[in-house]
């Protein structure tokens, strides 16, 4: 018989949100997300944004204990802050690190429906692919593109998630810890799938919940064909060696089932 795994509360909650020329969006997704879940903590994570984001976000620090800012030299990928604003939650001892965008398309409003969920996950993700989910707003070849590499990357790696790629998301800091980061090099969307992947070869409980993403209305996306490209080249060679390891499992000489039973 199997015992459901017991987890600890959800306990102390950061949300990391990562800025790149969103002076405009920032004040208001932190008021927002303050209002929506006036518990949870805020750092920022800026590169160094040459539209003075990262003043912007010193103001909202100055204004309010919840919100704190960590401020990079400059722009090396969503990756690379995000790894950065991990380390930096982990050593401030937060039991829930979260993942939110700057531009809107998640909505702070839908952050509790995440953190509800990890009382029985390690890991949740907020998915536009799931039944319930949506995007708002999303020309036809962004639809295309996301829905395209999310069954590339469930095709390749076995992985039963229908949003691999979206960037909403509750993790444990035992998850996180567990992970082993260190050596994650990917940066854009691919970040993502990465994290996923790292999360379901841990044996991690990750589970999806429908969100609604919604288009940015200010700002400029950073998305880009290199961001695109990335994520198609791991993707694939993850792939391929997780599927030559399980070739090679079928040859290797274990002793078979009816060798055990006699
Ligand atoms: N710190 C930091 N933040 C970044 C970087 N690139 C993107 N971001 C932020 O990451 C979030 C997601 O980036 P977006 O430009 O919205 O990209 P996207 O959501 O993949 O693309 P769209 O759907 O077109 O908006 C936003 O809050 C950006 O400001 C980066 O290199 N460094
Ligand atoms: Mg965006």
């Amino acid at each position: 018989m199997t015992h459901p795994q017991v987890r600890p509360p959800i306990g102390t909650v950061v949300v990391l949100i990562p800025t790149y020329n969103e002076r405009e969006n920032l004040p208001l997704i932190v008021a927002r997300l303050r209002g929506a879940v006036p518990e949870a903590d805020v750092l920022v994570l800026d590169d160094g944004s040459p539209d003075g984001t990262g003043a912007v976000a010193d103001k909202l620090a100055a204004e309010d204990d919840h919100v704190s800012v960590l401020h990079r030299e400059r722009k090396e990928g969503l990756g690379a802050a995000y790894l950065a604003g991990f380390a930096s939650a982990l050593d401030k001892g937060y039991d829930v690190l979260v993942e939110m965008d700057a531009d809107g398309s998640h909505q702070p409003e839908q952050l509790r429906s995440l953190l509800g969920a990890l009382a029985d996950a390690d890991v949740v993700l907020g998915s536009r692919w799931v039944r319930g989910g949506s995007v708002v707003n999303w020309p036809i070849h962004r639809k295309v593109l996301s829905l395209g590499g999310n069954v590339y990357t469930r095709v390749l790696l076995g992985v039963p998630i229908g949003d691999a790629t979206g960037g909403f998301r509750a993790y444990r800091a035992s998850a996180l810890r567990a992970m082993d980061l260190h050596d994650v090099a990917s940066q854009g969307y691919c970040f993502q799938v990465d994290l996923v992947w790292r999360a379901v070869r841990r044996g991690l409980t990750v589970v999806e919940v429908p969100i609604t993403f919604v288009e940015r209305e200010i700002g400029d996306s950073k998305m880009s064909q290199g961001i695109v490209g990335e994520s198609l080249r791991n993707v694939t060679a993850w792939g391929a060696r997780y599927r030559i390891g399980q070739v090679r499992s079928l040859f290797r000489r274990e002793p078979r089932w009816h060798e055990l039973n006699g």
